[in-house]
């Protein structure tokens, strides 16, 4: 079965600082700035309050016709009937996660070598995340994952693999020629004095420089 979707430009949420309303109409404009493909990402949230703003941010994206990834929490995300779940290097292993989420859900991983990357691919990841490429501000455990590991990482698995990690407009220059699929962003987008505005020159800028 052919799953469809689009990593070109995947905006990862942070609800920290923001109550539920800005939030979510946070989440709205950068749907409307053109977003591909969605990720809820609670860190601090109790089950009930992760699977009612799940929910809520479903709707959204449905309006959109825009995938929503649930982070981390497979129960949330079947729960919620998402469209899939990205898992990171101490969430559950991926194969467990494919096996609970079935073979029609889109189920992501994180990857920062090549070795992790074949094996995530092995385990069924229908995409990889690769980073750090720039320091983060956003809460994460993470170290940075050079650029060309990055690209030795596109071109050994034939899954889409995106760049993630302090990218925006200003530096995502430094992915031009990598065959990466798209770009993950957190903070150029959630903490954007216009979220749609800023999804809209990011993709602009990553088509310009024909990373899209
Ligand atoms: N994984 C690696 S870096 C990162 C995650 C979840 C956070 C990216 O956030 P930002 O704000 O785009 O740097
Ligand atoms: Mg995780």
């Amino acid at each position: 079965m052919m799953k469809k979707f689009d990593t070109s430009l995947y905006f990862i949420t942070d609800s920290t600082n923001y109550d539920e309303t800005e939030f979510l109409f946070r989440v709205e404009e950068a749907l409307k700035g053109g977003v591909t493909l969605l990720q809820l990402r609670e860190k601090e949230k109790s089950t009930r309050e992760y699977i009612e703003l799940a929910e809520k941010v479903h709707a959204i994206a449905r309006k959109y016709n825009v995938p929503l990834i649930i982070d981390d929490r497979v129960d949330v995300a079947l729960a919620i009937d998402a469209e899939g779940v990205h898992v990171g290097a101490n969430d559950m292993p991926i194969k467990t996660a494919r096996k609970l989420m079935g073979e029609d859900k889109i189920v992501g991983a994180t990857a920062k070598t090549v070795p992790w990357a074949k094996d995530a691919y092995e385990q069924g990841a229908d995409y990889l995340g690769v980073g750090a490429i720039y320091p983060t501000t956003t809460k994460v455990k993470t170290v940075l994952t050079s650029t060309d590991t990055l690209r030795d990482i596109c071109n050994a698995v034939p899954i889409p693999a995106n760049a993630i990690g302090g990218l925006n407009k200003n530096n995502i220059d430094i992915l031009e020629g990598i065959p990466i699929a798209g770009i993950c962003v957190v903070s150029a987008i959630m903490k954007a004095d216009e979220p749609k505005h800023a999804a809209e020159e990011l993709k602009e800028r990553a088509k310009e420089l024909d990373l899209i």
